[in-house]
């Protein structure tokens, strides 16, 4: 048999990109097969090289909240274009998108941009250890914060999906810094606060977990984490990359009512193209330089076309758009929920507003050791079934699909009558 294009595409590539890909996610190396190489999309569609059409339900890994090529962006970006790509001074369009930014999150006072959610976290780190002065932080298993040294220990997303939670590359003395403990677990924090009195920094978590596969706080454990941090002067840190304006317009903190001392951002609030930012206290974010000592900065930061698109996007976003994703996720978790039942499949479908992940087991997955025992399986045949019917979901059981407010109750209903018949197909 002749090789797909796709596979064609991808032997090429892998002579002389690291596994074909620029991000390992993409390589469907745990869910096996042959990656697809995508050519344009709109709206809710995704179009591959063939012209095959897809509903999406990947959204580029978050940011497509609007759904692809919304006009209102693509206008923003076009008029921001013929303006020049990059000037590398201040723009007055950085100050409207901080604005924007600080009116949805006013537990964020002052704002940085940056170039991605990576360089978000590891920002927001050093600033917590020089405002501290303090050298340790603590994350949580199966977290995943960008792929910055100090956090890849038990990582969650690609590291975890290609099982690599802990990289080789990056020095024992780096993570030595880092302490691990458990997501919805507050004994956990406790202990490691217990056992290192005054030398931690920082606690930094996903509001809910969106790496290992999505794992939303119970009871409390947002809250508990802000009170425990308080009582130790540690530094509260919301990584808030994929919930940040995606969970609900103020984000998860907005959600879950828990105010962090810094936030980090990225996906939404590029609209698209490469942007993250942190932000939060102004005593702690007055020690960046220029203002302070703290050394961070970025030939692109702040791009005049990225922010163009972010600021586009969140002018987008108001309450009324949350109910209405909320009614499109929950027509969809109605349908797929139905079908499993319907089948006497085990499962767990975990969501929060339009971001979700199905496990199939039938065990509760509140933590990254639970989400570990999940049928990666089944997962994959899954996903493979979907895939075929044309609708692409993320290529890994660790990580969210998400709902944009561009997919109609028409391709909803079409992904539920798909995934019924997926789910006839497998072989558990
Ligand atoms: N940060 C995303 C995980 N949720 C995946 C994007 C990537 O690693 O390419």
């Amino acid at each position: 048999m002749n090789p797909s294009q796709h596979e064609q595409l991808i032997q090429q590539a892998q002579k002389i990109i690291p596994g074909g890909v620029n991000s390992p996610v993409r390589a469907f190396k745990s869910v096996q097969g042959v990656p697809v190489f995508m050519d344009h999309a709109q709206g809710a569609y995704l179009y591959d090289v063939t012209g095959k059409q897809y509903i999406d339900y990947l959204g580029s890994w978050g940011p497509c909240i609007l759904g692809h090529a919304h006009p209102a962006v693509l206008d923003a970006v076009h008029t921001a274009i013929d303006k020049g790509l990059t000037f590398g001074t201040a723009t007055a369009a950085e100050i409207q998108l901080a604005q924007r930014v600080i009116e949805l999150m006013p537990n964020i006072q002052m704002l940085r941009l940056v170039n991605s959610g990576t360089e978000a976290t590891m920002s927001a780190i050093r600033l917590a250890r020089a405002f501290t002065q303090r050298d340790r932080i603590i994350k949580f298993a199966g977290c995943y914060h960008g792929h910055a040294d100090s956090f890849l220990v038990q990582a969650g997303s690609g590291a975890t999906t290609l099982g690599t939670p802990n990289s080789p590359g990056v020095t024992p003395a780096t993570v030595a810094d880092t302490l691990t403990a458990h997501f919805n677990n507050i004994d956990s924090v406790q202990n490691l606060i217990q056992s290192h009195p005054d030398q931690i920094a920082a606690v930094i978590v996903e509001p809910v977990m969106g790496n290992a596969g999505v794992i939303p706080p119970t009871n409390n454990f947002l809250t508990q984490l802000r009170q425990l941090t308080t009582q130790n002067n540690i530094l509260l840190i919301f990584d808030e990359v994929m919930t940040g304006f995606r969970v609900a317009l103020g984000g998860a903190q907005q959600l879950y009512n828990v105010k962090p001392d810094l936030t980090t951002l990225g996906k939404i609030i590029g609209g698209g193209l490469p942007i993250g930012a942190f932000g939060g206290r102004a005593d702690i974010m007055q020690m960046l330089a220029p203002a302070g000592p703290v050394y961070q900065a970025g030939t692109l930061s702040g791009n005049p076309i990225a922010v163009a698109a972010g600021i586009a996007t969140l002018n987008q976003l108001n309450p009324q758009i949350y109910i209405d994703l909320e009614q499109k996720a929950q027509q969809l978790a109605q349908g797929i929920q139905h079908n499993l039942d319907c089948l006497s499949l085990p499962y767990q479908l975990q969501r929060v507003g339009s971001m979700a992940c199905l496990f199939f087991t039938d065990q509760p997955v509140t933590n990254y050791a639970q989400a570990l025992t999940c049928s990666t399986d089944t997962f994959a045949q899954y996903f493979h079934a979907m895939l075929q019917a044309g609708f692409y979901f993320p290529p890994s059981q660790f990580e969210a699909f998400f709902i944009s407010l561009a997919h109609t109750p028409d391709q909803i209903a079409a992904t539920i009558t798909a995934n019924h018949t997926a789910l006839e197909s497998l072989n558990p």
